[in-house]
């Protein structure tokens, strides 16, 4: 089963590994030592593999030490190792979405397109899966489109959803599938919602008034507030992540389309810059494309080893 999540995270992460770890060995190619060209050359790749730019300073930093006075043997195995060793300090294990409280309610938010909804889906089946009794709270009221978006996933993975018509009021959908779950015994409530208002409605106001709806009926709740992040975006996924905690006080981070991007060390940046912890990643489209961040699967994926 590991080697499965393992295989994911590299079939995922191909085409960043492809960039770091093919441009560093032809940068480094045997070289004796790691002169300030090469060193320029390594940071460069690094930043452009979206990990930051002072997250690539302090790796470029650790490297000199290590390899840029003296000649050693095996400089390009040991940059690898001690890329690994770095990266593998500043990820942590994070802690796994759970169903503690009956119900759970996890509140999904997050810009247009960047993967809100086929989270929601996804967290669907694994909860499903897991037996537990599932509701969709279909808050992006905003097209119709993405109503039925979700109806397909709630079909999908057998979870019950409250939706109301196109334009309705979000935060009354919320209230309705509060009810409704306490009422059912539903064990874990996921609310999808709208990533853009160009309506007098304020997406921000709109987010926090679904959180107070929530809080007032559900004690504790909502007991996540998960953003997605679409991984391909690189470090503009900083910034958005920065204007969502201020505004709704972020849990956790979901970077959905690590698949197919040559940004994945954009994980590293988030990590690094903000405080709240990537919890989730998605690897796909499919449903069972949604993995918990395990950061020694990505470091190996990332480096193209077998372990750390
Ligand atoms: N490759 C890939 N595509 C994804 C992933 N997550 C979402 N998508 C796709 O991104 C597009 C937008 O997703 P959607 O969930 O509708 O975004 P939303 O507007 O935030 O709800 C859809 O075509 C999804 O299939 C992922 O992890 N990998
Ligand atoms: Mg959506």
């Amino acid at each position: 089963m590991l080697g499965g999540f393992l295989d994911k995270f590299k079939a995922g992460l191909a085409r960043t590994r492809e960039s770091v770890v093919d441009r560093i060995r032809e940068a480094v190619g045997g070289k004796p030592r790691l002169d300030e060209e090469t060193l320029e050359e390594i940071e460069e790749i690094l930043i452009q593999a979206d990990i930051g730019v002072d997250t690539s300073m302090d790796l470029i930093e650790r490297l000199r030490e290590r390899y840029g006075d003296a000649d050693h043997e095996e400089v390009e195995q040991g940059v690898f190792d001690l890329l690994a060793r770095e990266l593998g300090s500043m990820l942590t294990v994070p802690t796994p979405i759970a169903s503690t409280h009956r119900p759970t309610i996890i509140l999904v938010v997050g810009v247009n397109g960047a993967g809100k909804t086929t989270t929601v889906g996804k967290l669907a089946k694994r909860f499903s899966d897991d037996g537990k009794k599932v509701m969709i709270a279909a808050c992006d009221t905003f097209r119709a489109a993405a109503i039925d978006q979700l109806e397909i996933w709630a079909e999908r993975t057998g979870a019950d959803i409250v939706r109301h018509q196109a334009g309705a009021d979000a935060a009354s959908v919320a209230y309705d599938a509060m009810e409704a779950a306490v009422a059912q015994g539903i064990d874990v409530v996921l609310i999808d919602t709208a990533g853009r208002l160009h309506t007098k409605v304020n997406l921000m106001e709109e987010l926090k008034k679904i959180q107070r709806v929530v809080a007032r009926t559900i004690e504790g709740a909502p007991h996540e507030t998960l953003l997605v992040l679409d991984a391909t975006t690189g470090q503009n996924a900083v910034e958005q992540a920065r204007a969502f905690h201020r505004d709704v006080s972020l849990t956790g981070l979901v970077l959905a389309k690590l698949d197919g991007t040559a940004k994945g060390g954009v994980i590293v940046a988030v990590t690094h810059e903000l405080d709240v912890p990537v919890r989730l990643v998605g690897l796909g489209e499919g449903e069972d494309d949604l993995q918990p961040f395990d950061p020694e699967h990505f470091i190996a994926a990332l480096l193209g080893r077998d372990n750390i």
